[in-house]
């Protein structure tokens, strides 16, 4: 039926620094295969899956960076997943960092593409909440400078009709933020497929560790459950260069239930069965926008950046 198949997230352990784009690419079709011979028709694999967290490194050589980008997609490396894909008949999503040449000028964006199962690319996003910072800290333990690396994604958030159903995408630090889901809810979207690197600890230790888990999942199962959408969530995990990665992917249903999650650090497979219909519920009662929102009210939500609280109060009425 129509909008009703079996869906796989391919989780990724640690990819090292050292290893080719070909070693990762076997490691996916690996992961594609187990979701075909399980019945799944589409494959989520992480953000950036065909490097190491590369923005975890302060380097001053662009050329050093650039070799972490993918200039075209598909590539002579990446070929063999899309042929599989194809072969298959599984779709899949898939994270990279790209570097293109658009209006004369090179950009780089931290991409996500949706091929469908004639392996085709039918989507692309690129990544619009960029956490950490553009110049490094030398105090660090690790850097995070995805605001260095890449652009800000200048594609919004789409939908498109396919598999049946609607599907978007996002990427790890936009599942953080509600907008992120919000936007696809106002366009109806059934499915948010998004990939992560989050490290599973901060690096100045000012969280406790398990917190880690909390907003991730926190994150994902209010951005299903208020927007009656599934979502899939997918982590390149374990420890990576040096740096423990959180695993915890997971498949949320459109009531922000979790379906499946994985269990380990490594390479590993998960699966649900998904029937886009069922995010009609939320969408038609609880979360029937057209009914419930009252968006003369929400001005600040997209005319403020930062918080600005009010002046001071009354210094007798404080408790
Ligand atoms: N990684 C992390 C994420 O948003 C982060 C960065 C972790 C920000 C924890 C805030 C708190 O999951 C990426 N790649 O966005």
């Amino acid at each position: 039926m129509k909008g009703t198949f079996l869906l796989a997230g391919g989780q990724l352990g640690p990819i090292a620094r050292t290893d080719t784009r070909a070693s990762v690419v076997k490691r996916l079709m690996a992961l594609m295969h187990r979701a075909h011979a399980a019945g799944a028709r589409l494959i989520v694999f992480p953000e950036l899956a065909l490097t190491t967290f590369f923005p975890r490194w302060y380097m001053p050589d662009q050329a050093e960076v650039d070799a972490f980008f993918e200039t075209e997609m598909p590539n002579a490396a990446v070929q063999p997943l899309f042929d599989l894909a194809a072969k298959l008949g599984i779709g899949f999503y898939l994270g990279y960092a790209e570097k293109t040449v658009q209006g004369g000028r090179t950009r780089r964006f931290n991409t996500a593409i949706l091929v469908d199962t004639k392996g085709r690319i039918v989507g692309k996003y690129r990544k619009i909440h960029l956490p950490g910072h553009a110049e490094p800290v030398p105090s660090y333990p690790w850097q995070h400078l995805e605001k260095r690396y890449f652009e800000v994604g200048d594609l919004g958030f789409p939908v498109w009709r396919t598999m049946g159903g609607i599907l978007g995408m996002a990427i790890c630090n936009d599942r953080r933020w509600p907008e992120t889901f919000r936007v696809m809810g106002l366009q109806g979207v059934e499915l948010v497929m998004l990939g992560y690197n989050t490290p599973a600890m901060n690096r100045m230790g000012g969280e406790a560790p398990h917190l880690r888990m909390v907003h991730h999942t926190l994150s994902i199962q209010s951005g299903a459950y208020q927007n009656g959408t599934y979502v899939c969530a997918v982590a390149k995990a374990g420890m990576e260069e040096g740096c423990l990665m959180m695993g915890g992917s997971a498949i949320v249903s459109p009531a922000g239930e979790i379906m499946a999650q994985a269990a380990s650090l490594e390479d590993e497979l998960i699966l649900a069965p998904i029937d886009l219909d069922a995010c009609q519920f939320n969408k038609t009662t609880v979360f029937n926008f057209a009914e419930h929102r009252r968006i003369e009210h929400y001005a600040l939500i997209t005319s403020r950046t930062g918080a600005e609280p009010p002046p001071p109060g009354d210094p007798d009425s404080e408790i």
